[in-house]
């Protein structure tokens, strides 16, 4: 069954795949596996590879190749999840890739399911020293989503071998100096520099419009601030910086 799976994940277009067993899923701030699906047995991780388009020096055009993966992983997801239920009448749910995310008061920017530690579990890398996954042949350079079924499909091997290679170009390239600390993203720097027309912004935005003065709001409509926050709102959220998935080293040819 293993194989039959795999073939057919892989002849999609999916970069890589690995099996693990939900008691080998170990994110200790995530939600129970069973929360997303009670007779969960296998979580399915699948990587992608992020498109050399993540170095342009255009930020739009590096989201735009971002876009682009995450329509393609979509389409695998949805295939995948008809062809188990198809062939092996199983239960499938996939979890999502970043958005829709459940926003808890009590847990601000932080998902329910991790895809890091699924893809670890799964022996698809090991977490460098930026905090996200390194894959043994593509790097850093990749995308990371999950089935989660009630099959039993034998898992794979955990890399045991450091992929990182302790160069710190991660974290000499990071603008906001969100990696300083080992081990440890500071999600607001980060987020004020990778993410500068999410919620936040849109709060600031719509409070400064607030306590404005007709003329000051219909200026504020004519800036390029409020298009962009018009087109995050839209497209769903925008990134603006790749430095530390373009600057490691590891497999990139
Ligand atoms: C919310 C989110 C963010 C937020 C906050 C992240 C956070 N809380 O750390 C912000 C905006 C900061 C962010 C930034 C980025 N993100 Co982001 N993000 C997510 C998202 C949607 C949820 C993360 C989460 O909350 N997980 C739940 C928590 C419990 O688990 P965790 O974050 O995996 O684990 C953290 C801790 O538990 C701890 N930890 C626990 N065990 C261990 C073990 C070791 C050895 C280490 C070092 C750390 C560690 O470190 C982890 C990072 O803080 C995930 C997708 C997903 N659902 O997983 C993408 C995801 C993690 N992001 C991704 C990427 C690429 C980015 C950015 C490069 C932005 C961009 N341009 O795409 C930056 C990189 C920042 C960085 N170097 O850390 C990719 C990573 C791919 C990879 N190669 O690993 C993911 C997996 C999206 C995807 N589906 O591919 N992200
Ligand atoms: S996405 Fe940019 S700001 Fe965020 S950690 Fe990576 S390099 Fe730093
Ligand atoms: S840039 Fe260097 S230190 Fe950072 S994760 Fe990649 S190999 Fe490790």
């Amino acid at each position: 069954m293993k194989e039959k799976i795999k073939k057919f994940i892989l002849d999609l277009g999916v970069d890589d795949v690995g099996f693990a067993k939900v008691e080998d899923y170990h994110s200790p701030k995530s939600y129970p596996i069973a929360s997303f699906l009670p007779e969960a047995r296998t979580i399915i991780s699948l990587v992608f590879q992020e498109l050399d388009t993540c170095e342009s020096p255009s930020v739009t055009i590096a989201m735009n190749g971002r876009l682009d993966m995450n329509s393609f992983q979509r389409s695998c997801s949805y295939q995948i999840n008809r062809f188990l239920k198809r062939e092996f009448r199983a239960k499938v749910v996939d979890m999502p890739y970043s958005y829709p995310m459940e926003l808890h008061k009590d847990r601000p920017a932080i998902a329910d399911f991790s895809q890091r530690h699924a893809a670890v579990a799964a022996g698809m890398g090991t977490f460098g020293r930026h905090n996200l996954v390194i894959h043994p042949r593509f790097g850093t350079r990749i995308g990371l989503t999950a089935l989660i079924t009630n099959l039993e499909i034998e898992p794979n091997e955990k890399i045991e071998q450091d992929l990182c290679r302790h160069c710190d170009l991660c974290v000499r390239n990071c603008p906001a100096g969100a990696l300083d600390e080992a081990g440890k993203t500071s999600v607001g720097k980060c987020i004020r520099n990778s993410q500068p027309y999410g919620l936040g912004a849109n709060i600031a935005f719509w409070q400064e419009f607030s306590g404005s003065s007709p003329e000051e709001q219909k200026n504020m409509f004519m800036e390029e601030r409020y298009g962009r926050l018009q087109q995050a709102g839209s497209m769903g959220m925008q990134y603006y910086c790749f430095n530390c998935m373009k600057f490691c080293p590891v497999g990139v040819r």
